[in-house]
């Protein structure tokens, strides 16, 4: 059901997900909080606010723990290059995924995660009704054009009562976001630079993805995009 404002712009939408109701509402004066699951918001542009430290920080991480392209178990190259900060960091290889407390490439622990990153997700997860959320893990995630995460579940992490925060920068993408079952329909949304996703509770282990990023130039970060997942993963 779509509900129209007087000058035509989309109000309120009631969807159904493979028998899911699902309530977003968008497009209220400046409303800018989308509930996309019982349990999962988008939160549009949420991380503008501290856009220059964040960047800032951003490179200061990579400098210490460069970015590298990871090789999934079955021995495929992954098209995003990675590396996280934090006390654990995500890792794939032929041995499998899972999460280490020293980054591979170096031996060395990964950098701590810096105050403005778990700030973020905190009130990010506060505001998607997920409080005292406290990230031990943030993994970041470069997509050049081209690159692309297929549909996946966030399941690598010992304890699915707490929230997955991802948060978006540098040029859009289009996020999937499907149900608990791999064949569930994904609902589609473009994500832009400062945009952060939400997700917990019963909705923890959906199906998520991204789509190949189209190439472009963001005036902050050129022609990549950079996600940070957030993830309390110990
Ligand atoms: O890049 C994104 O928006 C999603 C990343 C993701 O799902 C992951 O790293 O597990
Ligand atoms: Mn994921």
């Amino acid at each position: 059901m779509v509900f129209e404002s007087e000058d035509g712009r989309e109000v309120y939408r009631e969807t159904t997900l493979k028998g899911q109701n699902l309530v977003l509402f968008d497009g209220l004066s400046d409303a800018t909080t989308l509930q996309i699951g019982p349990e999962s918001w988008l939160l549009r542009g949420f991380a503008l606010e501290h856009e220059t430290e964040l960047l800032q920080a951003l490179k200061r991480i990579i400098a210490e723990a460069s970015l590298r392209q990871m090789i999934t178990p079955g021995g495929q190259n992954m098209s995003v290059r990675t590396t996280s900060c934090g006390r654990l960091g995500w890792v794939s290889d032929r041995k499998g995924y899972r999460y280490e407390d020293r980054d591979p490439v170096s031996g060395r622990p990964w950098p701590a995660m810096p105050d403005v990153f778990s700030s973020l997700a905190a009130t990010a997860a506060d505001a998607a009704g997920f409080s005292d959320f406290e990230p031990d893990a943030c993994l970041v995630n470069q997509y050049s054009p081209g690159a692309k995460m297929g549909l996946h579940q966030d399941k690598d992490e010992r304890d699915f009562s707490q929230p997955i925060v991802s948060v978006s920068l540098g040029l859009p993408a289009t996020f999937l976001f499907g149900g608990l079952r791999r064949s569930d329909k994904a609902l589609r949304m473009e994500l832009q630079h400062g945009d952060v996703v939400v997700w917990g509770g019963e909705d923890r282990l959906r199906y998520h993805g991204v789509l190949p990023i189209m190439a472009g130039r963001h005036p902050a970060l050129g022609n990549q995009r950079i996600n940070l997942t957030f993830r309390k993963a110990g």
